[in-house]
């Protein structure tokens, strides 16, 4: 049982690491949009925050469809820090990464879950 347990932990360890290894290296480059265009897009995802963690899949779908766009938002690593697990329980409803955190001013924030979601929201934003 235990062996079961760690085998399958140790799995998705080294798989969610040789998938972050793999990202890293195959990166795309950034689209390169003039300075003021690029500066507009800032200002519009400043607010913005991507719950997720490293070697989650899912999450490295996301941050790359993110980085080949050149869409900066901000990372909210739910592994490394408690206070971003907790807010994504406490206010997004569910620990599932990645998560979309979009401020709204007069309403309650808007808590994207899925992956596909998320990029449809993206592309649909630009
Ligand atoms: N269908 C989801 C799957 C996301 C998913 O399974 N995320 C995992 C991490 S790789 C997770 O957060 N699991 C914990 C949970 O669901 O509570 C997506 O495409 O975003």
């Amino acid at each position: 049982m235990i062996r079961k347990i760690l085998r399958r932990v140790l799995g998705r360890v080294l798989f969610g690491n040789l998938l972050r290894v793999i990202n890293y290296i195959t990166l795309p480059k950034p689209i390169k949009r003039k300075a003021s265009v690029q500066a507009t897009i800032d200002k519009v995802t400043k607010d913005l925050s991507l719950y997720q963690f490293v070697t989650c899949p899912f999450c490295i779908k996301v941050t790359r469809f993110m980085h080949s766009n050149a869409i900066n938002i901000e990372l909210k690593d739910t592994q490394k820090d408690d206070h971003h697990k907790s807010d994504l329980i406490t206010f997004g409803g569910k620990q599932q990464v990645p998560c979309l955190r979009v401020p709204q001013k007069e309403q309650q924030d808007i808590w994207l879950y899925e992956s596909d979601e998320i990029i449809k929201y993206l592309k649909k934003m630009f």
